[in-house]
């Protein structure tokens, strides 16, 4: 195939520190669905996707977790659960996987290195500077933001030591000229970040090895040094097409690539990738489209925060077709968007269950029950009622295809979803239900559920990249052949006489409020499960049953706390002075001075004390019931306040 029909397009290649997230599935379907239309159309691709296992994270990660890097990164990508099983549920499309722990990439990585030092680009001095050891970055003061990373907001820790450096400062100009087509980088608005953020404040020289820590491809001529994670990770993209290897032998065929990655990282790949390549007098990257964020509660998602959501438990629950579609359909890809959900399950109702879902079975049961599963082949056509819906459908490919083609998968999605509408407004219209009662009305009747079979047969067939199973399903359920784009922009490919299959419903509707609850419940499941694992105090399991009798001889009254002050001679007690309800204040003391280091706020405020328990001295003083309290963990007990509308005295039952 000539160079002009290939296409090569990759994910960033994923840090196998944690579990993945639905930010990353997010990027991989993404670049998934790219490469899908692209075969569609005829294109000769080639798809990466990988891991980027080298660096003092990894190296930190596997130390806590007691095991080699090694060992650490295989569990994470190739175990149970891990990375490849999670791109295999995702029925992620990828020609290759690139690990840079292999030894073909690590070999093609000391010759880059030696190739970017013997033509001078490349020399040795010292480092000084605030290092972010999760993103394996050096910055300097200007580029920190309130003295912390500018990329993820965590510390910064000075470090220094001797290292290589590379003269990104040389390449300034032309990486700036390269950004400036507009074709390089998109979207634009991260053109204008770059050239502001980085350009124009002038380049920096990058410091290109460490010494620092081991887990890393060593300098072949100063072992004492490793190579710069980045340097590493980023020439992924031509190290596993076989550059400087003889593992592969594509890199002539498919170079260069289009890279799709996440803003945070489009800095490395649109301004030190492209220099390096220049130095490697190779070409730059065709285009770096830098998607944005799925954010959780308006914060981005991250491992170590803990707040992802779980693409294995979602892809279960509903399919991984509705999640690859729900996450196309949902965010436009150049921005950033709100994870939830709650999105996530009306988009399945709404657009797969509703709109297509019903549009198919309504279309084959007619089918099926007006002419017994296959369309006579005589039919009548009507011009004024179905000129639009062929119009659309037939224009739909090429609208389509130009969205994809800018990279903008939910405008793509869009355009079908308008079909679909169109063609259920089509059914309405022409109320097949009536055609079926009227005598010589059978030919008008088999037209409209031909038209209504292809509009189905195209909008199936172009969801192809974002949904492929659901879509080869319909397919088959309206007798269409294999999807090939030139089917697609043609009405009429179907035979006259097409014979429909029946299936169960393909998307059946969810029980929004219901399927919240059970969300609810699993996370918070996971959460004490994750809880326990790392050491924190499980949840105490509840105790044995006792009769409600017993229950009712505790007699549980709200209190109003009339004043609350530190017992002298004591650093653990307060004395509450309460009113019970009866006229006469309560005193009861309770050993919380260290959780209320200003007792007198909590005077006017309504707790809730047991009355009847025996009175006990303490420091000399007496105590006369107890304060119902809540204790989250040794360090937190909390005096269980109510509701300042509640009259004291008040029984608790
Ligand atoms: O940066 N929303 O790896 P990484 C959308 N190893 N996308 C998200 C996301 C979110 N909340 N979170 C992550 C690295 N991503 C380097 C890359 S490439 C030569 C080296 C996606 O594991 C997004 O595409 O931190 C982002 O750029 C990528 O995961 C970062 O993955």
């Amino acid at each position: 195939m000539s160079k002009e029909n290939t296409f090569y397009i990759t994910t960033p290649i994923y840090y196998p520190s944690d579990k993945l997230h639905i930010g990353h599935t997010y990027c991989t379907v993404a670049t998934d669905s790219f490469a899908r239309y692209k075969r569609l159309r005829g294109y000769d691709v080639m798809f990466l996707t990988g891991t980027d296992e080298h660096g003092q994270k990894i190296e930190e990660k596997a130390k806590e977790a007691g095991v080699t890097p090694q060992e650490f990164v295989d569990r994470i990508v190739e175990g149970e659960g891990g990375i490849l099983d999670l791109w295999k549920l995702m029925n992620i499309s990828n020609d290759r996987f690139i690990r840079t722990t292999d030894d073909y990439h690590v070999t093609s990585i000391q010759r880059i290195f030696r190739k970017m030092y013997d033509n001078g680009d490349i020399y040795k001095g010292k480092y000084s500077g605030m290092y972010c050891t999760p993103c394996e970055s050096f910055w300097t003061e200007s580029q920190l933001v309130d003295g912390k990373c500018p990329d993820c907001g965590r510390e910064v820790k000075y470090a220094e030591e001797e290292a290589y450096f590379f003269r990104l400062s040389n390449y300034a100009q032309r990486i700036k000229d390269l950004l400036l087509t507009g074709e390089f980088l998109q979207p634009m608005s991260r053109v204008n970040e770059m050239i502001k953020n980085f350009i124009d404040p002038g380049l920096e020289d990058l410091c290109v090895s460490r010494t620092s820590f081991s887990w890393g491809i060593p300098v072949d001529f100063d072992p004492g040094h490793v190579v710069y994670v980045w340097v590493d990770a980023l020439s992924n993209y031509i190290t596993a097409l076989g550059y400087l290897n003889d593992k592969y032998d594509d890199y002539e065929h498919y170079w260069p690539a289009v890279h799709i990655v996440g803003k945070e990282i489009v800095r490395f790949h649109s301004i030190i990738w492209p220099a390096m390549l220049m130095s490697l007098g190779e070409p730059v990257p065709a285009k770096v489209y830098g998607h944005g964020w799925l954010l959780i509660d308006g914060g981005k998602m991250s491992k170590s925060k803990g707040n992802v959501a779980d693409p294995y438990l979602l892809a279960e629950r509903y399919g991984v077709d509705a999640l690859r579609f729900f996450l196309m359909r949902t965010f436009p890809f150049g921005s950033d968007g709100n994870f939830s959900n709650e999105l996530l399950i009306n988009c399945i109702n709404a657009d797969l269950a509703n709109d297509l879902g019903n549009l198919v079975s309504r279309t084959t049961a007619m089918v099926n029950k007006y002419f017994g599963g296959k369309l006579p082949a005589e039919q009548e056509a009507d011009e004024e009622k179905d000129s639009d819906l062929i119009a659309m459908a037939s224009a739909l490919a090429e609208k389509v295809g130009a969205e994809m083609d800018k990279f903008q998968p939910q405008n793509a999605i869009g355009e079908i979803f308008k079909v679909l509408n169109r063609a259920n407004k089509y059914i309405d219209e022409n109320a097949p239900w009536l055609l079926i009662k009227e005598e010589g009305k059978k030919p008008r009747l088999a037209r409209v559920l031909y038209n209504l079979l292809e509009s189905i047969r195209i909008c199936a067939g172009l969801l192809t990249p974002f949904m492929p199973e659901t879509s080869a399903e319909i397919a088959k359920r309206v007798g269409a052949p294999e999807t090939a784009w030139d089917d697609l922009c043609s009405f009429g490919v179907l035979p006259a006489d097409v014979a429909v299959t029946l299936g169960d419903a393909l998307f059946p509707r969810i029980d929004l409020n219901k399927e919240l609850a059970a969300l609810e419940e699993i996370s918070a499941a996971q959460k004490a499960a994750k809880a326990a694992a790392a050491g924190a105090k499980p949840v105490d399991p509840v105790l044995p049953n006792v009769k409600i009798d017993d229950f009712a001889k505790c007699d549980m009254r709200v209190c109003e706390i009339l004043s609350c002050e530190k017992v002298q001679n004591s650093d653990k007690l307060l004395k509450f002075v309460l009113n019970d309800g009866s006229g006469t204040p309560r005193q009861i003391l309770s050993g919380m001075q260290a959780f209320y280091a200003e007792p007198e706020k909590l005077v006017g405020k309504k707790v809730i004390a047991i009355l009847n328990l025996p009175a006990r001295k303490m420091a000399g003083q007496e105590s006369n019931g107890m304060l119902l309290c809540a204790e989250g963990d040794p360090e937190h007990v909390w005096l269980t306040l109510v509701d300042d509308a509640i009259p004291a005295g008040s029984r608790i039952n």
